[in-house]
C-alpha cells in the first residue's frame, strides 16, 4: 500500500481533481475559510459578485483584528459592511477586540484532518493541531466559500524532526528562527513541512502552533504537526475533545528532505534587521540599546506566552528607556490573564496593555522611534513594516523579549536566573460571545460605506504586449514593498485607487505615478518576488496602475497566484541574468502570448537594444485560461455560464 505523510491524506481525503505528483495541479474541498479585515472587505465583494446566496462550507469565520485604531470612520464603515455581508451569506463574524484570527481560530475552531484556507499568509498556524491550514488571496477564499474547489500547485514533502527537549528559556520561537536559519525565506517554496520526532511530544499546542505560523516566513505551503495525545489535551481543555481525531503519517512515507534538530542544543535565537531569516544567537548581540519591546502577534500571543511573560515581570519593572506593549491574542487569552491575577503583574511592571488585535505588528500603532531599535515577538521585521522606515526591528521569544525590556539591551534570558514554572489550566474559559452567529434566513441590508470602492476592471489579454518597464527591483521583494500597510494606509484596502498612489513607496516614490503614466507597463523582479502577506491588493494595485506582466527570476507562491487571479501574467527568465539587462523606460515586446503560455516559454525581445531571450510560464490549464479570461473573478463567472 502507497505510503503517505499527514499532508498527503488530508489532500488524498479532499481532492476533487489533478494527480498528487509534486509540480501537479490539485484541486481540493475547502471545509472551513476565515478572513480578516484588511483582506476581508475585498474578499466579501468579490464574494458578492459570485452572486451565491449562502457560503457553502462547513464553517466560515470572518475576523476583524487588524485595522482596529479607528482613526476616522473609513474603519468603523468596513467593520460594519463585513458585519452585515457577513451575516446575510451564513458566515459567523468575530467582533472587533475577540482576538487574532489565528490565536481564536486555533482555540475555537480548527479541527484536525480538516482543510482550512484563509485570506491571510499566517493561516498555517491551525496546522499546529493537524490541520491543513493554507494562506490564500481573497478571491480563492472567495471561491472557497461560493463551494469551489481550491487549487495549488502539489508541493513536495520536507519533514523536520525534533529529538530531545528544549533547555530552560529556549523557546518553540527559537525553534522557528533556527529552521529560518538553515532553509531561509525562500527554503520551504514549493514544500509542505511536517514536524515530527520525539521531541513533538515535549510541546503543547500553542508552542506547535508558534512553528507552523512561522513556516509562512519560510514560503512554505503549509507546516503541520500531528494530531495526537497532546493535542486531544487541547482540544479537551477548550471543550471540544469531541473533532479530535488522531492523525500521523505512514512509516515509510517520502520526503525530499529532512532535517534534524536538536531541541537539547538550541540557544536562544534573534532575527536581525530586515528579514526573519537573517538569525544570530541572542548572546552574540547581547549588550546593544534597545527602545521598544513588543509581545504579541499571532506568533506568541498564547495563553501560555503570556503567563511566562507575566511570570518573568513579577515584581519587577521595565527599564526607564524602554517602551514595552503586551497584547494578548485572544478575548479569552485576556480574560484568563486577568482573572488569574497575571494582568496585574504585567501592568504593574510599566508595560503598556494593548488591546488583543495585531497592533504594532502590522505597523497599526506604536511604530517605534527614529532610528529606535525595537525588539518584537512576531514574525516579520521587513523594511519600514513597523512603521518608522529607519528602525531596526528584531524578533525574539517573549522570554528574549522581558529579559531585554528589564535590562534595556538586548539580553540572553538565560542571565535572568531560574525558569519561570507556569501551570496550565486543565480547562480554558470558554466564551464565545464574541462571534456572532449568522442568522438562518439571510434577511440582513449590507451596509456599505464610502470607503468601499470599485475593484479594477479585468483586462483580456491580446497575443502580443508591448509595454515599458515602469519598475525593476532586486530579490525578496515582500508584498509589503508592493503595497504598504500601517496606520496610515490600512484603513484603504477596500479603496483601490487611493492605495495605489503607495505602490511600492518604500522602494521607489516614483513608482505609482510613472506606472500610471506609462499606461501599462511590466515589473521585472529578483528572486522570490512577493514574499510575505496573503495580501491581494499586491496585485490589484498594480493592474489598477496597469502593470500586465512581472518577469522575475522567481515567485513566492501566494503572490504568484494572487498575479493569476488578478489576470496578471507572471513570467520567470531562463537565464536570470537577462534581468541586470533591463532599464527602467525600457520597451519590451511579449510575443505569441496564447501560444507560448501553452509550450511553457515565451520570447521577449527589448526594443531598445533588440536583445531577445526567453522567459518561462508555469501555469496549469486552469491558470492559463484565467489570464486569458483576465482573472479568476471574469474566468468563474464565464466557466458558470458554460456550465
Ligand atoms: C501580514 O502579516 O502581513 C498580514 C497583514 O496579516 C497579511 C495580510 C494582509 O496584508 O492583510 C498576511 O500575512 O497575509
Ligand atoms: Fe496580524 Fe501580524 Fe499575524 Fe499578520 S502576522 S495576522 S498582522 S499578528
Amino acid at each position: 500500500m502507497e505510503k503517505l505523510t499527514i499532508a498527503q491524506k488530508i489532500i488524498k481525503s479532499h481532492l476533487i481533481e489533478g494527480d498528487m505528483t509534486p509540480g501537479g495541479d490539485v484541486a481540493i474541498r475547502i471545509d472551513q475559510t476565515l478572513t480578516q479585515d484588511a483582506t476581508g472587505t475585498m474578499a466579501y465583494l468579490e464574494f458578492e459578485t459570485m452572486g451565491i446566496p449562502r457560503v457553502k462550507t462547513e464553517l466560515s469565520v470572518a475576523y476583524v483584528d487588524h485595522n482596529t485604531l479607528g482613526a476616522g470612520f473609513e474603519n468603523a464603515d468596513d467593520h460594519r459592511y463585513i458585519r452585515t455581508v457577513a451575516e446575510k451569506h451564513g458566515v459567523r463574524f468575530s467582533r472587533p477586540g475577540n482576538g487574532i484570527c489565528h490565536q481564536v481560530h486555533l482555540e475555537r475552531f480548527g479541527r484536525p484532518g480538516a482543510t482550512l484556507i484563509g485570506s491571510d499568509s499566517h493561516t498555517p498556524t491551525c496546522g499546529g493541531l493537524g490541520m491543513l491550514a493554507i494562506g490564500a488571496g481573497g478571491m480563492d477564499v472567495a471561491v472557497a466559500m461560493g463551494g469551489g474547489a481550491y487549487h495549488i500547485t502539489m508541493p513536495k514533502m520536507y519533514r523536520v524532526d525534533l529529538h530531545g527537549k528544549l533547555k530552560p528559556f529556549v523557546t518553540a520561537k527559537d525553534v522557528s528562527l533556527e529552521i529560518l536559519r538553515i532553509l531561509t525565506v525562500k527554503g520551504g517554496v514549493g514544500a509542505i513541512i511536517e514536524w515530527g520526532g520525539d521531541g513533538i511530544m515535549t510541546l503543547s499546542v500553542p508552542e506547535r502552533a508558534t512553528i507552523t505560523n512561522m513556516g509562512a516566513e519560510l514560503g512554505a505551503t503549509t507546516s503541520i504537526f500531528p494530531s495526537d495525545e497532546v493535542t486531544r489535551a487541547f482540544l479537551r481543555a477548550q471543550g471540544r475533545e469531541d473533532v479530535y481525531v488522531p492523525l500521523a503519517s505512514d512509516e515509510g512515507a517520502h520526503y525530499d528532505r529532512v532535517i534534524d534538530i536538536d531541541l537539547d542544543t538550541l540557544e536562544p535565537l534573534i532575527a536581525c534587521p530586515h528579514s526573519p531569516d537573517n538569525v544570530v544567537t541572542v548572546r552574540s548581540i547581547a549588550g546593544k540599546r534597545v527602545d521598544q519591546v513588543c509581545v504579541g502577534s499571532c506568533t506568541n500571543s498564547s495563553l501560555y506566552d503570556m503567563l511566562k511573560v507575566s511570570a518573568l515581570l513579577r515584581g519587577k519593572r521595565v527599564a526607564d528607556t524602554v517602551d514595552m506593549s503586551v497584547s494578548p491574542g485572544s478575548r479569552q487569552v485576556l480574560s484568563m490573564l486577568s482573572s488569574c491575577g497575571a494582568l496585574g503583574d504585567i501592568i504593574a511592571s510599566g508595560a503598556r496593555l494593548l488591546e488583543c488585535a495585531c497592533g504594532p505588528c502590522i505597523g497599526m500603532g506604536f511604530s517605534p522611534n527614529s532610528g529606535g531599535v525595537s525588539l518584537r515577538t512576531f514574525n516579520r521585521n521587513f523594511e519600514g513594516r513597523s512603521g518608522t522606515k529607519d528602525a531596526g526591528v528584531y524578533l525574539v521569544s517573549p522570554e528574549t523579549a522581558v529579559a531585554s525590556a528589564l535590562a534595556g539591551v538586548i539580553t540572553d534570558p538565560r542571565d535572568l536566573g531560574d525558569a519561570p514554572h507556569v501551570n496550565m489550566p486543565d480547562k480554558f474559559t470558554v466564551d464565545d460571545g464574541g462571534v456572532i452567529m449568522p442568522p438562518a434566513d439571510g434577511d440582513v441590508e449590507v451596509l456599505r460605506g464610502p470607503n468601499i470602492k470599485e475593484f479594477p476592471a479585468p483586462v483580456v489579454f491580446t497575443d502580443t504586449v508591448t509595454a515599458q518597464v515602469s519598475l525593476t527591483v532586486g530579490d525578496n521583494i515582500t508584498t509589503d514593498h508592493i503595497m504598504p500597510a500601517g496606520a496610515k494606509i490600512l484603513p484603504y484596502r477596500s479603496n483601490i485607487p487611493y492605495l495605489s498612489r503607495f505602490c511600492f513607496s518604500v522602494c521607489d516614490e516614483g513608482f505609482a505615478e510613472r506606472a500610471k503614466s506609462m499606461g501599462q507597463s511590466i515589473i521585472i523582479g529578483g528572486a522570490n518576488y512577493g514574499q510575505g502577506s496573503s495580501r491581494e491588493h499586491a496585485a490589484l494595485v498594480p493592474l489598477y496602475l496597469g502593470v500586465r506582466a512581472v518577469i522575475a527570476k522567481s515567485f513566492a507562491r501566494i503572490h504568484m497566484a494572487n498575479l493569476v487571479n488578478a489576470g496578471i501574467l507572471p513570467l520567470t527568465f531562463d537565464d536570470p541574468a537577462d534581468a541586470d539587462k533591463i532599464k527602467v523606460g525600457d520597451t519590451l515586446t511579449i510575443e505569441n502570448i496564447a501560444g507560448g503560455m501553452k509550450s511553457g516559454a515565451i520570447t521577449v525581445k527589448n526594443e531598445r537594444d533588440g536583445h531577445a531571450f526567453t522567459v518561462n510560464c508555469a501555469l496549469s490549464d486552469r491558470q492559463r485560461e484565467m489570464i486569458l479570461a483576465g482573472g479568476l473573478l471574469p474566468y468563474t463567472k464565464k466557466a458558470g455560464e458554460n456550465a
